[in-house]
């Protein structure tokens, strides 16, 4: 395969209702995505940074500039030697960008298997046709305004509810949450790092709660910090933000610090690294489930197939498009049953809608192979 060219598509899509985490407030969503042309067909991703460097270091500018600057230039000079598996260890003296680098080897792979006439699924030897869906519910001004959004979510049926909490804002809407809809609803927390080691006490009250797992309660670089926590309470820890590669996984669970992973592929550097995750986690014996990042179609598509491999034992983030988008920029993927189903399609298995890219784009750009 050889690449010809790369747009870099800026796209302001508008939430459905503010989202609020420990980290940031919004209410439109700036993503993204990454079109890539080579000899063999074109490929979509959608890069997982946020506009600011709040969820991780990267941000959107910096992840354009980085592809335009050192990865793309790296990719074009491969000529017909590139492959969606040529792209990590090409661009390993690249320290970091991994959402830069998961978004081109994303798109790359979906040209790839496009050709092929390969899907996400197969590629990654899924064994499920439709994933359970759980649904991320942020931080919100008061306990009524929380129960009328997770009464909604249960309604629409969301297999699991998992709550944002940061200081202030933990056991009472937990507390209210189990206590209105009883012991059997699947239940998590997400602090997004929001506490410190002072606050093992803090959250140990949430033991009481019967919670799936909390996740990245404390700094993503205290491994140890995690792994004293997990020790500490009963509630499962789950990390998020520090698993930003296989080899970080594989330390996390030997200390103790990950006793269930959420994975990302935008956060790990891509599908091909979070299959290595998978697989080791796997081996461990350690649950994994699929995050997401409020992604748009786009890279809902893929995040499902990877959901539907066999260690994802656990609902995901996988939700509907109506979770975040009036309107979706493909073909929207619905809840049936408290599911959604994984695409058959070759390569992600959806297309974007070119009218709906021109209602929200912001702006578009071509990278085209040197001469
Ligand atoms: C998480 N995702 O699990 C992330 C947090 C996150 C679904 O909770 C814009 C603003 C984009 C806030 C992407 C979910 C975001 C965002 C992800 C929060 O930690
Ligand atoms: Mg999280």
């Amino acid at each position: 395969m050889k690449l010809e060219a790369v747009e870099l598509i800026r796209l302001n899509v508008p939430l459905k209702s503010a989202f609020r985490t420990s980290f940031s407030s919004v209410n439109m969503h700036e993503v993204v995505w990454v079109h890539a042309v080579t000899d063999e067909g074109e490929g979509w991703a959608e890069c997982g940074a946020n506009d600011r460097p709040d969820y991780s270091s990267e941000y959107h500018t910096g992840a354009m500039a980085v592809l335009r600057e050192f990865i793309l230039p790296d990719l074009f000079k491969l000529g017909n030697d590139l492959s969606a598996e040529a792209v990590a260890p090409t661009l390993h003296w690249i320290k970091q960008h991994r959402m830069a680098k998961a978004a081109i080897e994303t798109a790359l792979l979906d040209a790839q298997l496009r050709a092929s006439k390969t899907s996400f699924a197969e590629y990654f030897g899924a064994t499920r046709d439709k994933v359970p869906a759980g649904v991320s519910v942020g931080i919100m001004d008061s306990l009524p305004e929380l129960m009328s959004f997770v009464e909604g979510y249960l309604n629409e049926g969301y297999v699991r509810i998992k709550l944002k909490i940061e200081p202030g804002w933990d056991y009472e809407p937990v507390k209210l949450v189990r206590d209105t809809f009883g012991p059997d609803l699947l239940l998590q927390v997400d602090a997004n790092t929001a506490y410190t080691r002072d606050d093992f006490d803090l959250l140990k009250r949430l033991d009481e709660f019967n919670l799936l797992l909390i996740e990245q309660p404390i700094f993503e670089e205290d491994l140890l910090g995690h792994a004293k926590l997990a020790d500490y309470i009963e509630t499962p820890v789950c990390l998020d933000e520090t698993i930003i590669s296989a080899d970080i996984a594989r330390d996390a669970i030997e200390l103790g610090a990950a006793e269930i992973i959420n994975i990302k592929p935008s956060r790990v550097g891509g599908y091909i690294e979070s299959v290595k995750i998978h697989d080791i986690s796997v081996a461990n014996n350690i649950p994994v489930w699929c995050g997401g990042m409020l992604e748009t179609g786009i890279g809902r598509a893929a995040n499902l197939a990877l959901a539907a491999m066999p260690g994802f034992t656990l609902p995901g983030d996988t939700s509907a498009s109506s979770r975040y988008f009036e309107t979706d920029l493909t073909e929207p993927f619905v809840l049936v049953d408290g599911h959604i189903s994984v695409p058959t399609g070759p390569g992600i298995g959806v297309d974007p809608i070119p009218e709906i890219i021109e209602r929200f784009a912001v702006s578009r750009e071509w990278i085209k192979r040197p001469n």
